[in-house]
This record gives C-alpha cells, structure tokens and sequence, in this order.
C-alpha cells in the first residue's frame, strides 16, 4: 500500500476519469514534504479526493475552494496549498473565487476535474457542458454555449494555465509537478470524464494531443493556443502548459515576511494589520 493510501473505500464508479487524476497526484505528492501539503477540495465527485490521499485536507463547501486555500496560504504561507475542485464547482458555483484568486496571483495550485457535468447530483450540465448536452435538468438539450475556463483564467490574471486529461497520466503527473512548483496562482483544468453521466472517453481519445514548440511565455501564443479549442464539439483539443509568468505573489506583496502562524507575528497583531492595510 502507498503511504499516501487511506483506510477509506474509493466509492467513484468504475471507468471514472477520477481515478487517473487521483494516480498522478499521489505521485506527485509523495516527492512532497507532506508535512508542509494541505490540500483543500469542494463538494462533489471530485471531493472525495481528499478521503483518498493521507495529507492534511479541508473538505470546504461548494465553490470555495480558492477562498479557503487563500485563507490557509495567508495564514501559513510556508505550506503548499493545492486545491481541487469540480467544474461545477468552480465554474458555477464559485467562479468569482477562482477569477479573484487569479487576479490576486495568490501562490496556490487550482487543479479542476472538468467532467463537464454535475456528477454526484447525477446529471445536470455546467459551464462547459457542450450546447445540446441532454440531462437532468435538460432532457431537450441545453441551448448555451460553454466557456473556455483557460481563458477566463487568463483574462483574470493567472499565471500559470494548463490542461491535461485525465487518461494522459504521465503528462499529467508532469504538469501538476510544475503546476505546485510554479510561484503564483497555478490552473490546471483536467478533462475526466464521468464515465456514468457523460462518457467523453471517444471524444477526447480522438482530439487530445500534446503541445509542442510552444512557448508558454509568449503571451500573445498562448492566448492563441488557448482559443485553439473552446469546450465545443469540434477541432482537435491540445493538453499541456499554455502560459506561465513570473509575477510577485499575493501573499508575498501581502505578508512581507511575515509569518502569521508564528508565535512572534501572534503576539505583534498590530504589526500584522499594519502591513495588511
Ligand atoms: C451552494 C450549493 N449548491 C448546490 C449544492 C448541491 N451540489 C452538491 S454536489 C453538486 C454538483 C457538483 O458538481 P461538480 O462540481 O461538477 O463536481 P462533480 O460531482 O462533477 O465532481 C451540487 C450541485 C451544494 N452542495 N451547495
Ligand atoms: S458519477 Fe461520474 S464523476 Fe462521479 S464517480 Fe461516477 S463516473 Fe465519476
Ligand atoms: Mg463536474
């Protein structure tokens, strides 16, 4: 058994892409010092994530994960916060959290299980189900276009801006690895499919590909490559890191320094706000 491994019974329906996801992070955190890992996930299939991996977690509520790992670096900014969240989650729910963490460039790493359906409440489409999606709540197809979450993440600010999926492990192993190491607010939007409620599997076996030649500091290539596909049933879909930028962190402009958890910067509060305001 990994040491990362839990006593909890992994209840997510065979074939879901949650499992690869849940492969590569342990993977990754594992070459972490788990002692200084909180990892931080909303409410949905993609929550139970958090019962799965033995590291200190915070199961929050629904489209508050960006809000409560803002809270968690700003309060320690020696830990590593890595946040997972459904796009449901973060895009409906909570989409002001994730657009004002990227604005701020608060130092934590966003990963989004984008099955582009509400998975645990069995069906309902989101902000990036595909027009005509037929569910729960739309049994004649919606009639909405999705959004492009990777570039209403990088309107907002983020810098750093990757998508994987969830069959690729070993890219996506190596995108979370340079996601949790990038300083700054770190997206990765991962396609998984619900192998129950919307089985993308075909569709993105078909069209995903890896970037090449890209360069992920040029702005202008990358807002390109980003548009390449917008969540539509059409073109081919590339996976990888479109952006990243070094930029000084929320938390650094923030703290200055300052540790808040730390017994000294307890007993000084009037120092803290001074360099809050
Ligand atoms: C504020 C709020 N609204 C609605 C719900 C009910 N709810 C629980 S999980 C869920 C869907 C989660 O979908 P998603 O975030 O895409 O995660 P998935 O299950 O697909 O991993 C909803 C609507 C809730 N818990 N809280
Ligand atoms: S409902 Fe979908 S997302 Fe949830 S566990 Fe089953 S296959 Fe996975
Ligand atoms: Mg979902």
């Amino acid at each position: 058994m990994n040491k990362l491994s839990t006593y909890a019974e992994i209840t997510w329906c065979p074939g879901c892409g949650n499992f690869g996801i849940l492969n590569a992070v342990k993977k990754v955190f594992s070459e972490l010092d788990t002692k200084k890992l909180v990892m931080v996930t909303g409410i949905g299939c993609h929550g139970k994530i958090a019962d799965y991996i033995n590291v200190n977690s915070f199961y929050t509520i629904h489209g508050r994960t960006p809000a409560t790992a803002t809270g968690i670096k700003l309060g320690n900014p020696e830990l590593t916060v890595v946040g997972f969240a459904g796009d449901g989650d973060a895009y409906g729910e909570g989409l002001e959290h994730l657009l004002f963490a990227a604005k701020r460039n608060i130092d934590i790493t966003m990963v989004i299980h984008n099955n582009r359906v509400y998975g645990l409440t069995t069906g309902q489409f989101t902000p990036t189900s595909p027009a005509g999606f037929k569910g729960k709540s739309t049994p004649r197809g919606s009639p909405e276009e999705p959004f492009n979450p990777l570039l209403l993440a990088f309107c907002a600010g983020a810098t750093f801006i990757a998508r994987c999926y969830s069959a690729k492990s070993k890219n996506l192993a190596s995108v979370l690895r340079e996601a949790i190491n990038h300083r700054g607010f770190s997206f990765v939007d991962v396609l998984q499919p619900c192998y129950t409620f919307f089985n993308t599997y075909d569709f993105y076996n078909e069209r995903v590909y890896e970037l090449e030649d890209h360069n992920p500091s040029d702005r202008e290539e990358a807002e390109k490559r980003i548009k390449e596909w917008n969540y539509d049933s059409d073109g081919r879909i590339p996976i990888g890191i479109f952006y990243r930028e070094s930029k000084p962190t929320f938390d650094e402009l923030v703290l200055k320094g300052l540790n808040p958890s730390k017994r000294e910067a307890r007993f000084n509060v009037k120092c803290f706000l001074d360099r809050m305001i």
